[in-house]
């Protein structure tokens, strides 16, 4: 089903947006986010390794021959270096690796180079804006103090290891290195990373710690940094589980209806707030749970298990049983969006990317159950004549379309979709791990320097 899903997607973002960045599956027309600037093609990108996965090998085809005629670097746009690098490098990267074609190395490697202007800072944190012809940085204007963010400057290291591995040049590495160096010069209230960094001055901004928007792929990216190193990234391992253990002590609550969630820590206080994005870390937890520190296997596996619950809670508990961008564990609700703003859903993947996990690490046949009824309502709700669009309001039965085909639709939530319906031998967590767009990337062995080339 997933498959006939992507082709859906697929084709009608070819029919009325090819070339642009995404779709807008209610007026037929191309979408553009400026969190790409002019660069286009975002969802060809994005989507690359899906039509590989899934063996669409037209679609791949034509994929790649528009990356290789249209796919230029060389424009004047501000971008948002993270966006960029997890969608664009990431979704390059694993197209390279999943199918041998040189095409999308060089391109990564490329595009990497425009990045690089971005680390020119004092403290080589780099900015979260940049212009990729003039190479000028600059952080979001909304941010605390000026701030670079953590989910930002703390997910490019998986890609960036890649990149200097494939093109021998070792900045990439250094730049991300560094970053970790700076973090572990600072003093963290009780364990845990604000969201905001002065990239100038190096200190924290704001003392706001969230697992959800601003914080969390950081932490996805400290776990995945060490499996990607064959578990040889010593200190990517220990960051991992010492902030783990903070998020345990001081954000993971247990609500009187006993449903565990993860509240979100504003100088010292909680407020009882559960982000979507924040659901993906039921599949971090499990992912993580093998290497956990002195027997707390288990409670990794059991915290993956019981957010995956809440989560499927919030799905549940909604009209159209799919779940909102945040939910509320306070004014005697449990797992419920109680403000208008936060009743929205953007064809999200991160619910479906912790079933998949937890259906991997345990065969509870519940996951795939889960995941079954989010299909049956993105199918009913969703998918529109034109492609599949998000929606305004999963409380209410008066639908509600945004309009937007968001490009991690089908580079996250249908291939999770798909790996969680397929045997574990396709794409095994011993060969890969997936960076936060879902994009898969080799395990590098520190004794196996072709392994990219055992693993096609
Ligand atoms: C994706 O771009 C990535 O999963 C990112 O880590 C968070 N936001 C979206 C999906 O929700």
């Amino acid at each position: 089903i997933s498959l006939q899903m992507m082709k859906h997607a697929w084709d009608n973002y070819k029919r009325y947006a090819w070339g642009l960045n995404e779709l807008k599956p209610i007026s037929k027309q191309g979408h553009s986010s400026n969190l790409f600037g002019n660069i286009q093609g975002a969802t060809i990108v994005d989507a690359l390794d899906t039509l590989y996965i899934m063996e669409m090998k037209e679609e791949f085809k034509e994929a790649k021959e528009w990356v290789e005629q249209n796919l230029d670097f060389n424009v004047n746009a501000e971008i948002s270096v993270f966006e960029v690098n997890i969608r664009f490098v990431g979704g390059l990267l694993s197209a390279y690796y999943l199918s041998g074609e040189e095409i999308f190395r060089k391109k990564a490697v490329e595009l990497g180079e425009k990045l690089l202007p971005a680390f020119n800072t004092p403290t080589g944190i780099p900015w979260a804006l940049l212009n990729i012809k003039s190479g000028i940085g600059r952080n979001w204007p909304w941010a605390s103090g000026g701030s670079s963010i953590l989910a930002e400057f703390g997910t490019l290291h998986l890609e960036f290891i890649h990149l200097s591995h494939l093109s021998g040049n070792p900045v990439f590495a250094e730049k991300v290195m560094n970053i970790r160096k700076v973090l572990n010069r600072l003093d963290k209230p009780e364990g845990l990373y604000p969201n905001y960094l002065n990239p100038s001055s190096g200190q924290w901004g704001q003392h706001h710690v969230s697992i959800g928007g601003l914080g969390d792929s950081f932490y996805e990216y400290l776990l995945k940094a060490w499996l990607m190193s064959g578990k040889t990234d010593e200190e990517g391992r220990k960051m991992y589980y010492d902030a783990v253990q903070a998020i345990e002590t001081h954000l993971i609550r247990k609500s009187s209806g006993g449903l565990t969630y993860i509240a979100e820590w504003k100088g010292g206080l909680l407020e009882h707030k559960m982000g979507h994005l924040t659901c993906f870390a039921g599949g971090m937890f499990a992912l993580g749970a093998d290497g956990a520190p002195s027997d707390k296997t288990g409670r990794h596996i059991e915290l993956g298990a019981e957010i995956a619950r809440t989560c499927h809670e919030s799905y549940d508990r909604t009209s159209l049983k799919l779940g909102p961008e945040a939910f509320r564990f306070d004014g005697g609700v449990e797992a419920i969006a109680t403000r208008q703003n936060e009743k929205y859903y953007i064809l999200r993947p991160e619910v479906i990317e912790t079933y998949m996990y937890m259906w991997r690490l345990t065969h509870d046949p519940k996951y795939r159950q889960w995941g079954w009824e989010a299909v049956e309502a993105l199918e009913k709700y969703c998918r529109v004549d034109g492609g599949y669009s998000g929606i305004r309001d999963v409380y209410s039965s008066r639908q509600s379309h945004d309009d937007v085909q968001q490009s991690f639709f089908l580079s996250e939530t249908l291939k999770y979709l798909y790996l969680l319906f397929s045997e574990d031998d396709l794409l095994p967590f011993e060969h890969w791990v997936f960076n936060t767009e879902a994009h898969p990337l080799p395990i590098l062995d520190k004794d196996d320097e072709n392994k990219e080339e055992t693993q096609k």
